[in-house]
């Protein structure tokens, strides 16, 4: 809810206007649910496998370089990390998921605070998923998929990488994910690339659309 001088206005009555998204500035990292910022507004959640390129993935949208650390070496984000774009909308880099050299107790951590932030966060309006173009989604993408259809939250997918494709090998992938998400109505997707800039301003579309609750149809 936020004040306004008319009263109060419920604030899924706000829009998100895209050049919020230049203003991301790092918040707080979160080990511990205590920790998270208080549960109002509206927030994207950026999740999947690790080193598929989500922290890129939230730099390239949000214009911003070093935003979030991209790391070389996958599995170095291990928290929860608010960004916030203004007092009502947020996007959130959650802990990527499918490292094997992480340890197992770790990765029950992980998978506990991930899962409890997925169930309870009621300023989550959709999930954010790169998947790489390159590979067929993991066992651990297609779980995350079915929960989301389950729990009615939107997901679009970011194909990733799509920069190591050819043309063809581009729409292949994108038309494989088409068909294999076919049945899901509330996932949308598409290529992304960040040093080729493809499908940056698509993306940047679809997370304020998102953030600003509105009926958003698949754009391919
Ligand atoms: N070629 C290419 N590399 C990328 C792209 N996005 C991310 N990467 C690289 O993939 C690695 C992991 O990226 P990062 O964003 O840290 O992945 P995260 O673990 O999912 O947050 C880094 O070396 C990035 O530079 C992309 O669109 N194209
Ligand atoms: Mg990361």
């Amino acid at each position: 809810m936020r004040k306004t001088r008319g009263g109060i206005i419920p604030v899924t009555s706000m829009t998100c206007e895209p050049k919020l998204l230049r203003k991301a500035e790092y918040s707080l990292s979160a080990h511990h649910p205590r920790d998270w910022i208080e549960d109002s507004g509206a927030e994207v959640a950026f999740a999947g496998r690790s080193n598929v390129g989500k922290s890129s993935a939230i730099n390239a949208i949000t214009a911003r370089k070093a935003l979030a650390r991209t790391s070389k070496t996958p599995g170095r984000t291990q928290q929860i990390i608010f960004f916030e774009l203004d007092e009502h909308f947020r996007l959130v880099d959650l802990p990527g998921y499918g490292y094997a050299k992480v340890p197992a107790s770790l990765q029950l951590h992980w998978g506990k605070t991930v899962q409890r932030y997925l169930q309870e966060r009621n300023s989550l309006k959709a999930l954010i998923l790169p998947i790489d173009s390159r590979r067929e989604p993991t066992k651990l993408d297609l779980e995350l998929l079915d929960w989301c259809a389950a729990a009615s939250l939107r997901v679009h997918i970011l194909l990733t990488k799509c920069d190591k494709l050819g043309r063809a090998k581009q729409l292949q992938s994108l038309r494989d994910a088409q068909r294999l998400l076919a049945s899901m109505p509330l996932v949308t997707l598409q290529l992304f690339s960040v040093p080729h800039a493809i499908g940056v301003d698509d993306a940047r579309k679809r997370v304020v659309d998102l953030l600003s609750d509105r009926e958003v149809t698949p754009a391919d």
